[in-house]
């Protein structure tokens, strides 16, 4: 079973060093190439059942969304998306109600919210999809580029020039997010689609990781442990506790299994050929 997963993952966890509980959550289900990383909040342990119902409704809501979505027979072409992505979109639109309605019925749980990013491989690419400030990075050829753009009021005020990227660095404001799952009955979610190349590695974290780490230091790590992304994972929180681990700290490392990767281009390939 194993030697057929698209993808290899690793995760990992850490409440930090100045907060009293873990709020951020992390999943996978290597099965159909998913993994799924949520940072929550609120107060009463509100922040941690807000991350922990979002990570598990979509491992448990996806496998069965998939497979209704894969049989609509939606035309790719005409939707602009892929059957899973458009099952990814679905499942974490639940999610949100279903936060929503545990924190209107229940006091402590008011306010709750969580952000989410999810990502699935298949075939030769990729589906994420994010709510809120948590990221999904790519590297490629030496460089790490980020994937998801941030609903924050700090990449708000970026967007519309009012900070350089190198100012909002040194701001602040850095947590704000603009877009949480569970704060309203509806939710507004990011979708993107990427081609996947048999060398990349991919990077989930929480703000635990980029407030904590630059970019640079996060390439640096990631590189120097590609052949383990084991202790990539473990250097890379290590290295956010260093810097004074004042938020819970999660990252989860993809790296595509090359074997499985191939094995999809060639059978694309060969469809090709006959159409
Ligand atoms: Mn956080």
């Amino acid at each position: 079973m194993a030697d057929k997963n698209i993808i290899n993952i690793e995760g990992m966890t850490d409440t930090g060093l100045i907060r009293a509980h873990n709020e951020d959550s992390i999943g996978n289900d290597l099965s159909i190439g998913l993994a799924v990383l949520a940072d929550g909040m609120g107060g009463h342990k509100g922040g941690e059942v807000a991350s922990a119902l979002a990570v598990n409704s979509v491992l448990n809501d996806l496998p069965g969304e998939l497979e209704r979505c894969k049989n609509l027979e939606i035309d790719e072409n005409v939707s602009g998306y892929s059957y899973q992505s458009m099952a990814i979109k679905n499942v974490v639109e639940k999610a949100n109600s279903i936060i929503f309605k545990a924190a209107s019925k229940q006091i402590q749980y008011e306010g709750m919210g969580t952000t989410i990013v999810v990502t699935m491989f298949y075939d030769n690419r990729l589906t994420v999809a994010h709510v809120g400030d948590s990221r999904m990075y790519r590297l490629r050829d030496h460089a790490m580029t980020q994937i998801t753009n941030d609903h924050s009021l700090l990449q708000e005020l970026i967007d519309r020039g009012f900070y350089t990227p190198e100012e909002a660095e040194k701001s602040l404001n850095k947590n704000l997010v603009t877009r949480a799952l569970g704060i309203e009955d509806t939710i507004k979610v990011d979708v993107t689609e990427e081609i996947v190349l048999p060398n990349d590695s991919y990077l989930l974290c929480s703000d635990g990781l980029s407030d904590m780490v630059d970019d640079r230091r996060i390439t640096m790590i990631m590189e120097e442990n590609s052949t383990h992304i084991e202790s990539a994972c473990s250097e890379l929180i290590q290295q956010a506790l260093d810097n004074g681990g004042h938020d819970n700290v999660s990252v989860i490392i993809i790296e595509p299994n090359k074997q499985g990767l191939s094995l999809n281009k060639l059978v694309s390939k060969f469809k090709g050929i006959f159409s």
